[in-house]
This record gives structure tokens, C-alpha cells and sequence, in this order.
């Protein structure tokens, strides 16, 4: 078995800048991946994440399959639901809503989980996500019906992000939302970064290098890009090198 998080540790330690690809299993029809797996695979991607709010159920379980025959790449869950675990992956992002007040986000779906992960051979990460306003509303405050912190209050997201860590949270996520109009500003990649001693990931609305560069320079380990690369497959062409 892989062992994910600690090839994650490694890489950050030695300077490596993390680019995750998260590709929803709703948007796309896992039979046309080929020339997109393609491109994936000859840019700096360094992992897969696959979800999103809805999915059908077993969809993630196909993809999965099919994006493994297809790269070497190791395959993170980042579930919108417990229906989304999949053993097919090498690892889950076991995500509790931290900037939220749902408890269902916080623990309940985690509970829901155990019975599936009980029979698993699949890493569990545990990691904080941080919902942070972006100036319109995302599908994970519709879907979680929770509020992201506001973006003005950067000492309160620093102190959310902390207090997830002090819990025991392997992964820091901020997350502006899928197709975010802004990402998350470096002002507080930066303070989060300032703070933290685990692995910082970033993703939301990030569209192109310099957005990507400006994430990495304030901090972030690992950023996620999704919609960029659903809208132009050309933008891989573009992160071959940084
Ligand atoms: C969404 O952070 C990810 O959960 C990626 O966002 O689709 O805007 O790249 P984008």
C-alpha cells in the first residue's frame, strides 16, 4: 500500500511545490478521459483528487478504475459524501467542515463513514477544510448549508485553521469553492501559512500561472485546480514547468 500522506510530507520537505487535479466524477464521461489523462501526465500534476457535491453513487468507484489504468499518479477521495469512499483509491481526504456549523459536516458523515472504512484498505487523512468567502455563493455552502468565513476576518480564519490543527488535523484546506470568482487572497494563505505546521492546501477559482504562483509563494503546499482544466485542456500545456 502507498503510503500517501507521508510521500506528501517528503515532497514538501524537499521544496516540491504540489499541484492536485481534481477532476468530479460528475463532469466528465469517464470514456473520454484518454487525451486529458494525457496531458495530465506530461504537466507537474503530482496528485489526483477526485469528487464533488453530487455524485451518483458508484460513479466514483468507475472513475476511479478508469483514471488509474491511465496514470501513475496517486488518487485522493475528496468526498462531498459518504457515498463517494471508494476503496479503488489510494487515499481519502476525511474532511470535517470546519468553518461551518453543520454538524452533519463536522462529525455526523464521519460516522456514517466508519462502517464503510471498517473493511477498507484505504488511508484515511484526517483534514480541516475552510470554507472562505469568494464573492459568490459556491455549491459547498449550498450543499452543507453553512456560511464561509468572511474573507475581511483573517484572524478568525487563522484561528480556525489552528484550532483544527491543535485537533489533530493532518491537512489544512482553504477553499474558496469550485469556479470561485476570487481564490483564496495571499494575505491569508499567508497567515495561515505563519501559523501552521501542517501541509497547506489551497484551491478555488485558481485559473491560471500566475494565480498558481502567487498561491504557492504565500505558502501553499498543495494546490487544487479543477474548472481551469475542465474548460481549457490546453492550460496543462502551460504548467509543464513552473
Ligand atoms: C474545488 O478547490 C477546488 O473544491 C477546485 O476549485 O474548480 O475552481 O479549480 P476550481
Amino acid at each position: 500500500m502507498r503510503v500517501i500522506y507521508e510521500d506528501i510530507l517528503q515532497l514538501i520537505s524537499e521544496g516540491k511545490k504540489l499541484l492536485a487535479v481534481l477532476i468530479d466524477p460528475d463532469k466528465v464521461v469517464p470514456e473520454n478521459l484518454y487525451g486529458f489523462m494525457q496531458k495530465l501526465n506530461q504537466s507537474m500534476a503530482s496528485h489526483i483528487f477526485v469528487g464533488g457535491s453530487t455524485v451518483d453513487e458508484n460513479m466514483t468507484e468507475r472513475l476511479v478504475d478508469i483514471i488509474k489504468k491511465q496514470t501513475t499518479l496517486p488518487i485522493i477521495l475528496f468526498p462531498g459524501d459518504v457515498t463517494q469512499i471508494a476503496e479503488n483509491a489510494d487515499a481519502l481526504l476525511f474532511l470535517s467542515l470546519i468553518s461551518g456549523r453543520n454538524p452533519e459536516y463536522l462529525i455526523e458523515k464521519h460516522i456514517n463513514a466508519v462502517s464503510k472504512l471498517r473493511d477498507m484498505q484505504l488511508e484515511v487523512i484526517p483534514t480541516g477544510y475552510v470554507l472562505i468567502e469568494n464573492g459568490k455563493e459556491t455549491s459547498v455552502q449550498r450543499v452543507t448549508q453553512t456560511l464561509p468565513l468572511k474573507r475581511d476576518n483573517i484572524q478568525y480564519i487563522v484561528d480556525t485553521a489552528k484550532a483544527g490543527e491543535l485537533l489533530g488535523m493532518k491537512l489544512m484546506y482553504l477553499e474558496a469553492g469550485s469556479g470561485a470568482t476570487h481564490p483564496v487572497p495571499s494575505e491569508i494563505i499567508k497567515k495561515v501559512k505563519q501559523v501552521s505546521t501542517i501541509p497547506l492546501i489551497v484551491g478555488g477559482g485558481i485559473r491560471n500561472t500566475d494565480q498558481l504562483q502567487r498561491a504557492y509563494n504565500s505558502g501553499a503546499d498543495i494546490v487544487v485546480i479543477g474548472t481551469a482544466f475542465e474548460e481549457n485542456e490546453d492550460f496543462f500545456n502551460e504548467l509543464k514547468r513552473l
